[in-house]
C-alpha cells in the first residue's frame, strides 16, 4: 500500500519536473498587445518579445519599417500607406494626408477655411469637425478617424501576418498636448479598425522608454522631435518612477520640408544662371524635388552630394508651343552649402528648448538626459547645436523615426503583462500644460 503510494507519488513528482522543465523548452508567448505609433506623415507598429526581451518593429511586405500616414480613395477600394502615397499625384483629391492635424479638434470656421487651403483635397466643416470630401463614382465625406481606422488596420495586418496571431489589443501614442478629444477620438479610430486600446501614452515619455529611461535613474529628460514639418519640445521629470511632462513648445511650421524647399530654391537658381532660363515644366520640379530630397539625406552621412537631372527647358526667343530642349543639369552640393542655406531656420530649434526650460523653472545643466526623434535630428549641423548649448551628447542610438515606435511596443509588454518589472504606470497625466509655439 505504501509502496504503491509512494510510486503515485514518484509519478505525479516525474510528471511535475517533466512539465517544469518542459516549460523552458516551450517557445515564448506570442506577444498579443501591439505597439502603435500613429505619426502626422509616417506610422509604424511594433510589438515586445518576451523571450528575447527585445522590441521588433514590424516590416511590410518589402521590409518597410514607417508606412505614409495616407489613405486614398478609389472607385473600388481604401488604399493605405505606400499604396496610397503613390496615388497622390496622379489622385489628389481622393488622397488624404496629414489627418492627424485634424482628428478630434473643434474648428472656427475661419481656421477650418485656411487649413484647407494648404491642401489638395477639399476639407468641410460638420458641425466644427473637420471632415474629407471624396468624388469617385459619388460624392461622400469621411471623418479624420475614419483615415487613422485605415492606417491602424493596415497596422494591424502587418503585425497578425508577421505574429501568426490574431491581434486585438494595442497601446497608442500621441502629442503630449492632445486634449482628451483627440485622444477619445484617436481611441474611436483604433476601435474603427477592430482594437481595443489598453493605455495612451505620450509620445516623448514613449521615446524616453526607448533608450530605458524609465529603467534608470535620472529626473529630467529633454526630448527634441524634429519631423517633417513640426518641431516639439517636451521636458520630461521623473517623480516616484513615472514620468511628468513639465512643459512643452515647439514650432509647428519648421521641419525638413522647409530644408528640402531652401535646397530646391537654390538649385532652381543654378539652372538658371547655367541655362539662361528657369526650369517651368512640372514634372521637372518633380524631379529636381525628389533629387534635392534625395542629395540632403545623404549629406547626413557624406560630405557632398552630386546631382544629374535630366531637364526640358523652354528655350528664350523660341515659338510658342515648341519642343523643349532636353539639357542635363549637373551640380555638387556640399554639406557647408546646405547648412548655410538653412542657418537661420537650424537656430530656430533653440528657441523652444529655451522656453521649455524657463517655464519648468530648470537650467540646462539640470538636464540628465538629450532625447532626440524624428528624421531630421539626424542632420549633422542640427545635433552639433544642441551638444553645443548643452555641452553634451543627445542620446541617438535608436533609429529617431523609430523611437516612438519602441517606447510604444516596450509600453505594450508591459500591459501584456511580459515584462519582467514592477511598474505599470508609466506617466502621470498633465492636464493643465499649456504648449507655447513658435512661428
Ligand atoms: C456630420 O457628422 C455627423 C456626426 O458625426 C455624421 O453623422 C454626419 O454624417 C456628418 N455629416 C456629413 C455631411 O458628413
Ligand atoms: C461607376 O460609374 C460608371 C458609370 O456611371 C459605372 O459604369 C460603374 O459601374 C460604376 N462603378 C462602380 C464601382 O460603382
Ligand atoms: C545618394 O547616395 C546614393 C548611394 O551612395 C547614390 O546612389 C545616389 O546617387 C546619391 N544621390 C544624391 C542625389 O546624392
Ligand atoms: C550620450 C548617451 O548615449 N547617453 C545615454 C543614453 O541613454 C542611456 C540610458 O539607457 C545612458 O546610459 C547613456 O549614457
Amino acid at each position: 500500500m505504501s509502496g504503491e503510494m509512494s510510486m503515485i507519488g514518484s509519478v505525479i513528482l516525474a510528471l511535475f519536473l517533466a512539465g517544469y522543465l518542459g516549460q523552458q523548452y516551450l517557445p515564448p508567448p506570442k506577444p498579443k498587445v501591439i505597439g502603435l505609433d500613429l505619426g502626422t506623415t509616417f506610422c509604424s507598429v511594433g510589438v515586445f518579445h518576451p523571450g528575447i526581451g527585445d522590441v521588433e518593429v514590424i516590416g511590410d511586405d518589402k521590409g518597410r519599417k514607417s508606412i505614409p500616414s495616407v489613405v486614398s480613395f478609389t472607385l473600388t477600394e481604401v488604399l493605405a500607406g505606400h499604396e496610397a502615397q503613390e496615388l497622390a499625384d496622379i489622385s489628389q483629391q481622393n488622397t488624404i494626408y496629414d489627418a492627424k492635424r485634424f482628428i478630434g479638434k473643434i474648428f472656427e470656421p475661419d481656421a477650418l477655411m485656411q487649413e484647407s487651403a494648404r491642401y489638395p483635397f477639399r476639407v468641410i466643416n460638420n458641425n466644427s469637425r473637420a471632415e474629407f470630401l471624396i468624388t469617385t463614382n459619388h460624392t461622400f465625406s469621411v471623418s479624420p478617424e475614419f483615415i487613422g481606422s485605415r492606417l491602424l488596420l493596415k497596422m494591424k495586418k502587418m503585425a497578425e501576418k508577421q505574429l501568426g496571431v490574431p491581434i486585438q489589443k494595442a497601446v497608442i501614442s500621441v502629442p503630449a498636448e492632445f486634449d482628451e478629444g483627440q485622444r477619445s477620438y484617436t481611441i474611436k479610430a483604433a476601435n474603427l479598425a477592430g482594437l481595443e486600446i489598453l493605455r495612451v501614452i505620450n509620445e516623448p515619455t514613449a521615446a524616453a522608454m526607448a533608450y530605458g529611461l524609465h529603467k534608470v535613474d535620472v529626473s529630467n529628460v529633454l526630448v527634441v522631435d524634429l519631423g517633417g514639418g513640426t518641431l516639439d519640445v517636451s521636458l520630461l521629470s521623473k517623480q516616484g518612477g513615472m514620468f511628468l511632462t513639465r512643459a512643452m513648445a515647439g514650432n509647428n511650421k519648421l521641419g525638413g520640408q522647409d530644408f528640402s524647399q531652401r535646397l530646391l530654391q537654390y538649385t532652381m537658381e543654378q539652372v538658371r544662371e547655367q541655362f539662361g532660363v528657369e526650369a517651368t515644366l512640372k514634372e521637372d520640379i518633380h524631379h529636381l524635388r525628389q533629387t534635392v530630397e534625395e542629395a540632403k539625406l545623404n549629406l547626413t552621412l557624406q560630405p557632398s552630394a552630386s546631382i544629374r537631372v535630366p531637364l526640358r527647358l523652354q528655350v528664350p526667343g523660341a515659338a510658342r508651343g515648341s519642343v523643349p530642349k532636353p539639357v542635363v543639369f549637373r551640380s555638387v552640393i556640399t554639406r557647408e552649402v546646405f547648412e548655410d542655406l538653412n542657418q537661420d531656420l537650424f537656430q530656430k530649434i533653440l528657441a523652444p528648448i529655451k522656453t521649455v526650460l524657463a517655464e519648468g523653472h530648470l537650467e540646462k545643466e539640470e538636464v540628465d538626459e538629450i532625447v532626440l526623434v524624428g528624421g531630421s535630428t539626424r542632420i549633422p549641423r542640427i545635433r552639433s547645436l544642441i551638444t553645443d548649448y548643452f555641452g553634451k551628447e543627445p542620446n541617438t542610438s535608436v533609429d529617431p523615426d523609430l523611437a516612438v515606435v519602441t517606447g510604444v511596443a516596450i509600453q505594450a509588454g508591459i500591459m501584456g503583462g511580459s515584462w519582467p518589472l514592477q511598474v505599470s504606470a508609466i506617466e502621470i497625466p498633465n492636464r493643465h500644460l499649456r504648449k507655447t509655439n513658435f512661428s
